[in-house]
């Protein structure tokens, strides 16, 4: 539902990421949250190769996401998935206890498990090249594999990381789902709960509303 040309909420994206990006940009995150509260949002897109000083000025380091909401104006992931969850005890629960829960493993995935998901991709991307990235890598994925597994320790026999889904569990399942799993060994309970997340059916229309930007094939060739 929630893509709207009139709403009031925007989402600052892409139209244009390599194809291998599609499908992980963090606008996502984004737009999932909204999803799940049923608000509508508006775009404004961007090609990530040709980035104008409007989108310096909606996010100072030129990337995406940003978020605008009247004189509300936001960037990094993790800030708006906040603020859009502060709206709707579905996402954040009210309570000091389940609240707590639900921001501590929120910046638990952002913090303590995407640093390391982010090197494996800077390896790739930039190591290969310069011959780094085998040695980044022998270094990194037993620390993600170790944190992993603890997640799934955490995570014990339940669904979720609390007792439902929360903005916590959207984090981290966005998060993890960027891991290269021919690379790191993911733990069964941890797949599974990947692939909970990304049944839910706010996830399979966020998906959709970002591909569905894209600008189309035969505009992809470089400027
Ligand atoms: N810490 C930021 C990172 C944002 C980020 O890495 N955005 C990527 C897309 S997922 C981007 O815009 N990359 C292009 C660039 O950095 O030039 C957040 O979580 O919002």
């Amino acid at each position: 539902m929630p893509m709207e040309p009139t709403a009031a909420i925007e989402v600052i994206a892409y139209n244009w990421v390599p194809p291998l990006a599609r499908g992980q940009v963090r606008d996502l995150r984004a737009r999932w949250a909204l999803e799940e509260i049923g608000l509508p949002y508006r775009t404004r897109l961007f090609d990530v190769r040709n980035k104008p000083d409007a989108l310096y000025a909606l996010q100072p380091f030129g990337q995406v996401p940003a978020y605008c909401e009247g004189a509300v104006q936001l960037f990094e992931c993790g800030a708006i998935a906040l603020h859009i969850a502060e709206k709707d005890e579905r996402l954040l629960p009210r309570d000091p206890i389940g609240r707590g829960r639900a921001t501590s493993w929120l910046f638990a995935a952002l913090n303590s498990i995407d640093p390391l998901v982010l090197s494996l991709i800077v390896a790739r991307v930039h190591g290969e090249a310069k011959g780094w990235a085998a040695g980044a890598r022998e270094t990194i994925v037993p620390m993600l594999e170790a944190r992993l597994q603890r997640l799934a320790d955490a995570l014990g026999g339940k669904d979720w990381l609390d007792t439902r889904f929360t903005v916590a569990d959207l984090m981290m399942v966005a998060t993890l789902r960027a891991i290269n799993r021919d690379l790191v060994a993911m733990p069964e309970p941890i797949a599974a709960y990947v692939a909970r997340g990304e049944a839910r059916p706010a996830f399979q229309a966020a998906l959709a509303a970002q591909f569905a930007d894209f600008i189309p094939e035969e505009q992809e060739l470089p400027a």
